[in-house]
Order: structure tokens, then sequence, then C-alpha cells
């Protein structure tokens, strides 16, 4: 059985359960509470050493790096696929997917928010840094969109849901819970209310993973 470390509202953690999801294949929550450390524990770090989630335990291995994992599902799982048919259309959805992964939620992940809170002295999650790189990555996924008339307006590109959509709904559920200002970005909130009507995103969703309070 696959074994999926990971905490409820970590979007990267967040990726990976709407791949599996999508994939269709059966895995299993193993809970990582950031509230008590449990991912720096010796424990989490003889499979991460980073201490950082998630990790997968899968076909005898353990995987970490969710941009990893993520690619590791679509080669051993390749129906529905997550990446379309083509060199050109793969490199242009990793680039959507990447403009998010490697260029939005790095800044605003919560050792990166511990140490500007640190920096500035402020005890609240500094919601201007938070939007700043929110509104910097949207903006210009936004763009992307409007030019692309090819693609279904409910997914960011062809006529299916994909890696992109991975990346991008933890990222619009992290910016609300910001209280980020998403009227800017007409094209990338119908995307999300779309994907929330599909089971794989629903499954995935934070608020219903077995540690969000209330579970
Ligand atoms: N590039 C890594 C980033 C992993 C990452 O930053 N995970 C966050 C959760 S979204 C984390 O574990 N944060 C814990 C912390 O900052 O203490 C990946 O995509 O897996």
């Amino acid at each position: 059985m696959i074994k999926l470390w990971n905490y409820f509202r970590s979007g990267t953690s967040h990726r990976v359960r709407i791949a599996l999801n999508f994939k269709g294949v059966e895995w299993q929550y193993q809970p990582l509470n950031f509230l008590t450390q449990q991912h720096k524990e010796k424990a989490y770090l003889d499979l991460n050493p980073q201490g950082l989630a998630p990790a997968i335990e899968i076909d005898g291995a353990v995987l970490f790096q969710s941009p990893a994992i993520i690619e590791y599902l679509e080669e051993r799982f390749p129906e529905p696929p997550l990446l379309p048919g083509d060199a050109i259309s793969r490199a242009k959805v990793r680039a959507m997917a990447m403009l998010i992964g490697c260029d939005i939620h790095p800044l605003n992940n919560l050792r990166v928010l511990n140490e500007v809170k640190a920096l500035t002295g402020q005890d609240a999650p500094p919601l201007d840094w938070i939007a700043h790189w929110v509104a910097e990555g949207f903006s210009a996924l936004e763009t992307l969109l409007s030019r692309d008339d090819s693609r279904h307006p409910d997914v960011c590109f062809g006529t299916t849901p994909g890696l992109v959509e991975c990346y991008l709904i933890p990222q619009v559920y992290a910016a609300n819970r910001f209280k980020v200002d998403m009227t800017p970005y007409p094209l990338i909130r119908q995307i999300d209310q779309a994907c929330s009507k599909l089971a794989a995103f629903q499954k995935a969703h934070p608020d219903i993973q077995p540690d969000a309070p209330g579970k």
C-alpha cells in the first residue's frame, strides 16, 4: 500500500493528494503534525532528511520533493495522464506548474514566513509579503491563460485538468486562507471553481483530511 506522509494544510502535500486521487490509486494517509514539529523528529528525518512534507513510500522506495513524486506517479500510472502528448505542450504545462511550485510557494512556505516574522518582529502572518508573491505569480499565470484561446475555460491547458491544476488548486486554497484579493484573477477563479466539483480535488481538500481540526 502506498503511504503518504503529509499535513492537511501543506500545499505540497495537497498537490500529491490530488495527483494520487487523479490516478485513481489507493493510498494511506500518514499524518505529520507540524504543530508538534513531528516533521523534524528523527523517525521522519530518516525518511526525508529535509524534514519537509510530503514523503511517499511506494514500490519499496521512499521519495520526497512533490515534483519528483508527481513525475514518478505519472510514469508509474500513465492513465489518465497529467501531461500532454507532445514535448512543447509538456514544457508549457511544466512552466505553469513551476511558476507556482518554484516562484510562489517557496516564498510563502511556513519556514520562510517564520523567518520574515522573526526579522520584522511581528507575531501575525506577514499578509503583505504573502499577497505580494501570490500577485506576482498569479498575474503572470492569468496573462498566460488569457492568451491561450485553445484551452477549455475550466482548465489551464488543453481540455482536461492535469499537472498545472495539481499545483494551482492548493495555491488558491492558501491564497484564500491568507485573504489574498483574488478578484484580479477571474480565469484562475473559474478553473478553481470547476476543479472543486471533481472528486479527485474534493477528496484532496485540506479541510476533510484526517488530521484537519474537527476530524
Ligand atoms: N520543494 C518541496 C517543498 C516542501 C515544503 O516546503 N513543504 C512544506 C509544507 S508545504 C513544509 O514541510 N513546511 C514545514 C516547515 O516549513 O517547517 C516540495 O515540493 O516537496
